[in-house]
C-alpha cells in the first residue's frame, strides 16, 4: 500500500513539474515579447490590460438604473470620528462645529441655493468661476457637515443636490474650480455616505468636462462652456497658456471619476497631461506656471509654488498616495520637483525663516504668498517616503515652513495671514504692498497645522490653531457670516462681505481635524483633494504572490 501511494506522489510530481516547464517557457516568450518593446509600449500593455480588468470587473456586475455600473459600497475606514478624552481639545473641537454651524445657518438664511454668502450684507453672492452652476457652498460643504456629524443637514444638502444641482447650463465655467470643488465634493459626499446621487452626479459633471481636452496636446483649456463644449483660455495668461495648477489638479478626481464609472477617458485624459510634461525640458528641473496646449511648449518662464503652480505639485505626491504607492511615475515627479524646489525657490531670512520665493526668468522674487504655505502641510505629508533619507530633511523644512506661515499671521494686527509678504527691503513675513494685505478666510496655514499636528503631536501646532480660531470669531465673524478682511495691518477689520465656499470646505474641516484623534480619516485610507474633500486611497489587488506571502 505505501508503494503505491510512493507512485502516485511521484506521478503527480512530474505532472507538476511538466506545467512549471511549460509555464516557464511561455513566460519566456513572453519576456522576449516584452524585451523587444519600448518602454511607453509596456506602459501602454499594462495600462490596456488594468483597463481591461476594470471593465470586466463592473460588467460582470451589470448596470443600474442610471446605466451606471453597480458597485457594491464599503465605507472606507474612519468616515466618522469620536469625541478626543482631553477636555480642553474636545472644547475646542466642540467650538469649532458651532463656528460651522454658524458659517452654514447664515448661508441656508440668506444666501441658500447661491454659489456663496455675502454675510455683511446677507445676500447671496455668486462668482463667475462656476457660470451659472449654483449652490458651490453646498457641494463644498458636504463632506464637513459629514464629517462633524451634522446630519440633518447634510440630508438638506443632499436633498437640494437631488432636486436642484443642474450642469445642462448654456455658461462657461472653470474647469479646475469646478473640478475641485463641485467634482470633488459630490465624490467625497459618495465616498463618505455612499449615497448614489452624488456618484451619478460626479460622474454627469466629470462628462460635461471633457471636451475641455480637445486640444492639440490634450491639455485642457481653462475655461470651458458646457452647452458647446468650446474652451479657451484666460486671457491674462502669456501667449494663450494653460494653467499648471489648473490643468495639472485634475488627476486625483479623475482617476476615482474611470473607477466609479468604468470609463476609462477620465484617467486617459489625465495621464496624457503627465506624458506631454514628461517630453518637455524643465528649466533647471522646475515647472513654470503657462503651457501652451496648442504649441505644447511653456509661455513665461514664471515658476511659483503659490499661486498658478501651487497644486500641481501636490497632486504628484498624492496621486501616488492615492495609488496605494504604485504610481511610481508620480512619485519620482514629485520628489524630483521637491528636489528643484528646495534648490532653486527655497531660501533662509537673514532673521532665520525659511521661505519658498517665486522665480521670474531666472531671477527670484523673495515673496511668499498665503497659498504657498500649503508647501508645509505637503512637505511632511510626503517626507515618510522621501528618497536617500531624507525623511527627518523634509520634516524640518516642512516645521521651518510652518513656523514662517505662523509668523505672517503673528506679525500682523488682527493675527490673521496677509495674501503675500516678503523678504526683501528690511522686512521678514511682512505684505509691504497694499493689495497684498488681504485675508479672504483660505486655510493654507492652517491645512499645514493639521498635518504637522498628525506627525508630529508637537502641541504648538493646536495652540497656533486656537490662535487662528480666535482671530476669525473675533475679527471674521459678522452678525451675518463669516467675513473676509481687506487688511490685516489695519487696528479694526473692514470687511469683504464675502464667504468663501472653502472656508467651510477647507478652513473649518481643517481645523476640526487638528482638535480630532487621528483615527478620523486617517491619512492611511484618505487623500485630501486640494479643497480639502477626502478620497480614498485605491487600494492595490493583491496579486497571488503578495497574498502567498502576506500567508507566508
Ligand atoms: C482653494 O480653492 C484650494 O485650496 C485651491 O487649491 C487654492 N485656493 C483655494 C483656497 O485658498
Amino acid at each position: 500500500m505505501l508503494r503505491v501511494i510512493v507512485l502516485l506522489e511521484v506521478g503527480t510530481d512530474e505532472k507538476i513539474l511538466a506545467k512549471i516547464r511549460k509555464d516557464h517557457e511561455k513566460a519566456l516568450v513572453e519576456a522576449k515579447d516584452t524585451l523587444q518593446k519600448r518602454p511607453d509600449e509596456i506602459k501602454q500593455d499594462i495600462q490596456n490590460e488594468k483597463d481591461k480588468v476594470l471593465k470586466e470587473d463592473l460588467v460582470k456586475g451589470g448596470k443600474d438604473d442610471n446605466n451606471l455600473p453597480v458597485i457594491e459600497y464599503v465605507q472606507p475606514p474612519g468616515a466618522t470620528g469620536h469625541e478626543p478624552s482631553d477636555p480642553e481639545t474636545k472644547e475646542r473641537r466642540e467650538k469649532i462645529k458651532e463656528m460651522m454651524k454658524f458659517a452654514w445657518d447664515s448661508y441656508k438664511r440668506y444666501a441658500w441655493g447661491s454659489n456663496e454668502l455675502r454675510p455683511v450684507s446677507k445676500q447671496g453672492h455668486s462668482s463667475n468661476l462656476f457660470g451659472s452652476i449654483k449652490g458651490a457652498t453646498i457641494v463644498d460643504a458636504l463632506d464637513t457637515l459629514y464629517v462633524m456629524e451634522m446630519y440633518e443637514d447634510f440630508e438638506m444638502a443632499t436633498e437640494w443636490v437631488e432636486k436642484n444641482l443642474d450642469f445642462n447650463v448654456n455658461a462657461e465655467v472653470s474647469v479646475f474650480e469646478v473640478n475641485i470643488r463641485f467634482v470633488g465634493g459630490l465624490l467625497s459626499a459618495y465616498y463618505l455616505s455612499g449615497k448614489e446621487v452624488f456618484r451619478k452626479k460626479a460622474i454627469q459633471l466629470g462628462e460635461k468636462l471633457l471636451p475641455a481636452f480637445k486640444t492639440p496636446t490634450g491639455i485642457p483649456w481653462a475655461l470651458l462652456n458646457l452647452k458647446s463644449g468650446i474652451g479657451r483660455n484666460w486671457p491674462w495668461a502669456s501667449g494663450g497658456s494653460s494653467i499648471l495648477a489648473e490643468y495639472g489638479t485634475l488627476h486625483l478626481e479623475f482617476m476615482h471619476l474611470s473607477k466609479l464609472s468604468g470609463n476609462p477617458a477620465f484617467a486617459e485624459k489625465v495621464m496624457n497631461i503627465r506624458k506631454v510634461l514628461n517630453r518637455l525640458d524643465k528649466p533647471q528641473g522646475l515647472y513654470p506656471n503657462y503651457l501652451n496646449p496648442n504649441s505644447g511648449q511653456w509661455g513665461q518662464h514664471h515658476v511659483s509654488v503659490g499661486g498658478l503652480g501651487d497644486s500641481f505639485y501636490e497632486y504628484l505626491l498624492k496621486a501616488w498616495l492615492m495609488s496605494d504607492k504604485t504610481d511610481e511615475e508620480g512619485k519620482k515627479l514629485y520628489y524630483d520637483a521637491l528636489q528643484a524646489i528646495e534648490t532653486s525657490l527655497m531660501r533662509k531670512s537673514s532673521g532665520g525663516l525659511t521661505y519658498i520665493a517665486e522665480w521670474k526668468g531666472g531671477l527670484l522674487e523673495h515673496k511668499m504668498g498665503h497659498l504657498t504655505c500649503f508647501a508645509g502641510g505637503m512637505i511632511a505629508l510626503g517626507a515618510d517616503g522621501a528618497p536617500e533619507d531624507k525623511t527627518g530633511h523634509q520634516m524640518e523644512q516642512a516645521a521651518e515652513i510652518a513656523r514662517t506661515c505662523h509668523e505672517s499671521y503673528a506679525r500682523t494686527t488682527l493675527k490673521l495671514g496677509p495674501e503675500g509678504f516678503r523678504f526683501d527691503g528690511g522686512v521678514e513675513a511682512i505684505a509691504t504692498r497694499q493689495n497684498e494685505k488681504y485675508f479672504i478666510l483660505r486655510p493654507e496655514v492652517i491645512e499645514t497645522y493639521m498635518y504637522m499636528w498628525r506627525f508630529t503631536h508637537d502641541p504648538k501646532y493646536r495652540e497656533w490653531g486656537w490662535e487662528a480660531v480666535q482671530a476669525l470669531e473675533k475679527h471674521c465673524r459678522v452678525e451675518g457670516g463669516y467675513s473676509g478682511v481687506r487688511d490685516v495691518y489695519a487696528s479694526s477689520p473692514n470687511h469683504d462681505d464675502v464667504q468663501q465656499s472653502f472656508y467651510l470646505a477647507e478652513t473649518l474641516k481643517y481645523l476640526f481635524l487638528l482638535f480630532s484623534d487621528d483615527d478620523h480619516l486617517p491619512l492611511e485610507h484618505w487623500v485630501f483633494n486640494t479643497e480639502a474633500h477626502p478620497l480614498p486611497v485605491i487600494k492595490k489587488e493583491m496579486t497571488d504572490t503578495d497574498k502567498h506571502n502576506q500567508l507566508e
